[in-house]
């Protein structure tokens, strides 16, 4: 196996071979070295011979199988264990000083037993293995706004990752310098046992501790770990917002720019969304992506809400992407690619449901058994997953490099909902959108460990990636609009509505287009709404249906989007209910002015 120059083959480590003199990395390193015992630590730069090296000892250890190079030049295929395919929120901790700082939504424990008991899991756990030393950057270099982490790990399949999904290697080092702060994140496979798998967050020593587990978001801590759970928590300290949105830019024909920040739970559409191609009858708008999965906000001196992605990558929901519904996401993973627990064709091509209206033959599923159309289970895991470079998306936004990050004019909440929610909406003010995101419910989906399909709330898409009281969290919200003397305007979108057959009553994806639309004119003045209980509503008249078709493909009708637009006061009475319980388990921390909102929205129903 490989050395190189840049690592160095015992745990004692000279400071001369280590890409870093920073003090407190050193001995950080060699105290977590000293606990779990690997043969080895390989200190990461980020550079392309590195990339080969890894991969191919990933390849020798039978963590990544390479795909076919002609088909998907550069792309490699992984499994992970079958116990262990998505986020796990009931072993996720907030080990803050006092429980009441993590507030009634999160997982306390106690930091000092939590480490000690971490710890006794990791001691020697690395034996055999190599330590990488993965320095990353969450942001853009030279940005005000950015963090530095340097995840432990003895996962190459992270340690490949991470240089997908965040600014790795050398640009991190540098912006460290001898001095700089850093996140400190230890991750380890251990066994993989699904009983001692945890991800704790330590807020006030800027650290997390992963184990057992070698997926997603529990792994590839610069994401939801650094970026949403102690984000948040940073966030609150320093004036600024970490939130689980995407961004995009829209250009108008005119020649008009909006960036618009999208809030939806996790596999609600955010990577789609931002994607989006619009449909031929928008000739001359163009969509381009800042970032799919977060955005970190702070307000600027002109008193607008300024946004930045901080990461590098997509780590993509693979089923039901397709050339039709996100073209740019299937340009995007074509080439450099890491994809997780999708299906295997026999060329070693990948696919997943959704992908073609047939699937291949000569398919082997997830776990790597013969799959065809008898098959009782799904060929491809419902959360697997693509990680890809950001630089593949044929439709980057260049601001996505920008310090200064980009004005938003929008922020949009939306969830999964059957029922009870219109297609599009708009809030009356700035509380009034806090609210919405707030009370914000949606389906359950395969992201997580659990049920899916259950409505629970998830307020402002970040109930499993809030750092702290969710009651606070809302004040922090109230208190940055108050910063704001240009704020972005709110409203609140759900794509997920059905039928009485139970057909989404929206065609969805590219024809989403029609709903940003009046978004962005109304950010600008150039749209008109109709004052409902709810919010402001778009005239029915004013979406422009041209080209839409609906079920049986006949055109899209008035009747079906009225339908999507209709307010229902049964399910509105249950809804508040509903709200009450969020409330209620938020306790004396919840903001008055939701309540009064509450009672507000109650009253203009009529209820
Ligand atoms: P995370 O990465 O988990 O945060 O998910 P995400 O919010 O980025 O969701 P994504 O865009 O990957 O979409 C998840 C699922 O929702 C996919 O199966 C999509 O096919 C489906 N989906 C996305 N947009 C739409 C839409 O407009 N309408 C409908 N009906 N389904 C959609
Ligand atoms: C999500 O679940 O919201 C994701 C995937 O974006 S993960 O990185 O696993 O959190
Ligand atoms: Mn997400």
């Amino acid at each position: 196996m490989h050395t190189g120059t840049s690592a160095s083959t015992t745990p004692a480590i000279p400071a001369a071979a280590t890409p870093t003199r920073h003090p407190g990395v050193l001995s950080w390193v060699a105290e977590m070295a000293a606990l779990c015992g690997p043969e080895r630590i390989h200190w990461c730069d980020g550079s392309a011979t590195e990339k080969v090296r890894l991969t191919e000892r990933a390849i020798a250890d039978g963590v990544l199988l390479r795909l076919n190079q002609d088909k998907l030049p550069g792309c490699y295929y992984h499994r992970s264990h079958p116990s262990d395919v998505a986020r796990v929120e009931d072993r996720t901790l907030i080990c803050t000083a006092t429980k009441d700082e993590a507030g009634p939504t999160n997982n306390w424990a106690d930091p000092d037993e939590t480490t000690a008991k971490l710890h006794g899991i990791f001691k020697g756990s690395m034996a055999g293995r190599t330590m990488y030393v993965v320095p990353y950057l969450m942001g853009p270099p030279g940005c005000p706004k950015t963090k530095i982490g340097i995840e432990l790990t003895d996962s190459v399949y992270v340690a490949l990752s991470m240089r997908v999904m965040t600014r790795m290697g050398a640009v991190a080092w540098r912006e460290l310098g001898e001095t700089g702060t850093f996140n400190k994140g230890l991750h380890g496979m251990g066994t993989i046992d699904p009983e001692k798998r945890w991800i704790a967050h330590f807020p006030q020593r800027n650290e997390i501790i992963s184990v057992n587990s070698n997926y997603g978001g529990n792994v590839l801590l610069g994401k939801k770990c650094l970026a949403l759970r102690l984000g948040s928590w940073l966030g609150r300290q320093e004036g600024w917002l970490a939130e689980h949105m995407l961004i995009m830019k829209v250009e108008s024909p005119t020649g008009e720019v909006t960036f618009v920040a999208a809030a939806f739970p996790s596999a609600c559409g955010k990577t789609n969304f931002a994607m989006l191609i619009p449909p031929e009858r928008y000739a001359g708008w163009k969509i381009t992506t800042v970032g799919d999965d977060i955005a970190w906000l702070w307000p600027g001196e002109d008193g607008r809400l300024y946004a930045m992605n901080p990461e590098n990558g997509y780590f993509g929901v693979a089923p039901g992407t397709n050339a039709t519904s996100n073209p740019n996401a299937l340009a995007t993973i074509s080439h450099d690619t890491i994809y997780t627990n999708v299906a295997l064709t026999a060329d070693l091509d990948v696919w997943w449901e959704g992908k073609t209206a047939e699937p291949p033959v000569d398919l082997h599923d997830w776990l790597g058994h013969e799959w065809n159309l008898r098959s009782e289970s799904k060929a491809a895991q419902p959360n697997s997953r693509f990680a890809a470079p950001m630089i593949n998306n044929p439709a980057l936004a260049p601001e996505v490099n920008d310090p200064r990050g980009v004005p938003i004019s929008a922020i949009i909440f939306g969830g999964r909902r059957a029922t009870t929610f219109p297609l599009v909406m708009q809030a009356f003010n700035w509380s009034h959108g806090v609210y919405l995101g707030a009370t914000m419910g949606s389906e359950t989906t395969a992201a997580a460990v659990g049920a899916t399909g259950q409505v629970r709330r998830d307020p402002m898409a970040m109930l499993p990636f809030c750092g702290y009281h969710m009651g606070d969290y809302f004040a922090h919200w109230l208190s940055i609009g108050k910063k704001l003397a240009h704020p972005p305007r709110f409203f609140h979108v759900n794509w997920f509505r059905r039928d009485k057959a139970n057909k989404f009553l929206w065609p969805g994806f590219g024809e989403n287009m029609r709903v940003l639309e009046w978004i962005v004119n109304r950010c600008h003045g150039h749209a008109e709404a109709d004052e409902t209980a709810l919010g402001w509503m778009p005239p029915l008249e004013s979406l422009d249906l041209r080209g839409l078709t609906g079920p049986g493909q006949n055109s899209y009708s008035r009747d079906r989007l009225a339908e999507a637009q209709a307010i229902d006061p049964v399910e509105w009475t249950r809804e508040l209910d509903l709200q009450k319980e969020l409330f209620d388990r938020i306790g004396e921390r919840m903001p008055k002015e939701l309540y009064f909102e509450r009672e507000l929205l109650r009253s203009r129903l009529g209820l």
